[in-house]
């Protein structure tokens, strides 16, 4: 029987790596908020390559600290804070020792797919920090707390778009009369996703290897910034990335309409993914935590809850600003990126409504005020920022043009 958040959040104490990013810092304030015991781990290098690339926020964020205190006063809830690096298993190993979690949720990676592609020092460093922070996590969660449950943000991105259905994970495959169950396909398409197929690996060799148990979250394209905890104090509002680097599909239209830069769809625009709300990632994560995984299971839940192709994205948003009296455009800029942009998609995703996911789909109010969010926030608004400048094909070509 699965378990209620509330009969877990007595006994849980989670840590989570990657709190002050997007996703993780919805996250920790909706995991404290739920009366589980929450410490942030997080190196702040996020917050440096927007200083290094000249790249902001849509919304102003407060600094960790303040937000921890912010949160605190509001709600008289702790966040502990350890600020440091995964790759750094010193650090890692001290955090593991004086926190002792009964689960870890990382999202502590470099997570754009063009920032990898930018150059070799950037690819380079992608699969650095991603692959060995989680090979480190691994280590520590082997050597000081065997029975801390792994929850690792992964992505849809790992299996890139294969013209069968996408399993949640594993495929049964019947060959020269023998049948077996194995991992999906990988087809990774930058050397962002490909680090998240790396670390699948390494994390379902050391399941079985020494009974970690580990639940993959391959999760969608994430859009919207409010959750209910996010909301409640402007100190406390998340990021939201709009620019060519980090913004992502769905978001990054919402600014352009708001600023009535036109619509930026790579290419044809049949490029289709799975999408989910933000205030869906918090929950998905939450479920994931309160039913963890056996010792020594390697479990895969496909997080999202709806496919669109980019071109369906751009009406919705055109349809959602002209009501608002926005004039909204589209254009089709030459695609920076290789990938199929007319191809089958049909990805399931079924475990973590299993476990009781209540999706909050795309709706016409969701977008009304994802929109008016975003004309709340237009003077911030950087349109030198919006179109994309890194190219898959001329990595490293001239790697000044992201700075400049
Ligand atoms: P983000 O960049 O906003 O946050 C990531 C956080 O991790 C940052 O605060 C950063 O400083 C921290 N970090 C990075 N490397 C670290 C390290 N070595 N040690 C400690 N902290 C480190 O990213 P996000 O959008 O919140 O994504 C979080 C996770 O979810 C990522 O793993 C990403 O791949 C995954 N994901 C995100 C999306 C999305 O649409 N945003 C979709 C699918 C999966
Ligand atoms: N796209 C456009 N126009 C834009 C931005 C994107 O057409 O202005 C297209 C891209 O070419 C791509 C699709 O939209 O085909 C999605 O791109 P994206 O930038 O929204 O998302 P992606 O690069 O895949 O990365 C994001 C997160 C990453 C996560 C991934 C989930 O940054 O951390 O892993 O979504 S998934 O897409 O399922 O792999």
């Amino acid at each position: 029987a699965n378990q209620t958040s509330n009969e877990a959040s007595q006994t849980k104490r989670v840590m989570v790596i990657g709190g002050d990013g997007y996703c993780g810092w919805a996250t920790a304030l909706h995991l404290s908020k739920k009366g589980y015991e929450v410490a942030i781990v997080d190196s702040l290098v996020r917050r440096l390559f927007d200083q290094q690339l000249g790249l902001d926020s849509l919304t102003p964020i407060s600094s960790i600290h303040n937000r921890i205190r912010r949160w605190k006063s509001l709600t008289g809830k702790t966040i502990l804070l350890h600020i440091g690096d995964v790759c750094d298993f010193e650090f890692l190993s001290e955090t593991f020792k004086s926190f002792e979690p009964d689960a870890v949720v990382h999202f502590g990676e470099q997570r754009s797919a063009p920032y990898s592609m930018i150059d070799r020092s950037r690819a380079v460093f992608t699969q650095n920090n991603n692959v060995i922070g989680t090979l480190n996590v691994l280590f520590a969660i082997k050597e000081f707390s065997d029975q801390c449950h792994l929850v690792k943000l992964g992505t849809m991105g790992e299996y890139g778009t294969p013209n069968i259905d996408i399993e949640e994970g594993f495929i049964t495959i019947t060959h020269n009369g023998r049948t077996d169950t194995l991992p999906y396909p990988k087809q990774a398409s930058s050397f962002y996703h490909l680090s998240k197929v790396h670390d699948s690996n390494n994390i379902a060799f050391t399941c079985k290897a020494w009974g970690i148990r580990a639940t993959d979250l391959n999760q969608g394209v994430v859009y919207g910034v409010r959750t209910d905890e996010t909301a409640m104090h402007e100190e406390l509002y998340n990021r939201f990335d709009y620019d060519g680097v980090f913004g992502t599909a769905l978001n990054r239209f919402c600014v352009q309409a708001a600023v009535g830069h036109p619509l930026t769809v790579y290419g044809k625009g049949g490029q289709t993914r799975g999408y989910l709300d933000i205030r869906d990632t918090v929950q998905c994560v939450e479920l994931a935590i309160a039913n963890p995984a056996e010792r020594g299971e390697f479990r895969v839940f496909n997080q999202f809850t709806e496919q669109f192709s980019v071109n369906e994205l751009a009406s919705l948003v055109t349809k959602a600003g002209e009501k608002l009296g926005l004039e909204v455009q589209t254009k089709s800029v030459p695609n920076p990126r290789v990938e199929a942009e007319e191809h089958y998609y049909n990805a399931k995703h079924t475990k973590l409504v299993e476990l009781g996911l209540k999706p909050h789909l795309l709706s016409d109010s969701l977008l009304d005020s994802l929109l008016n969010f975003t004309i709340e926030f237009k003077d911030r608004i950087d349109t030198k920022q919006i179109m994309p400048s890194v190219s898959w094909r001329k990595i490293g070509a001239k790697p000044k043009t992201v700075a400049a």
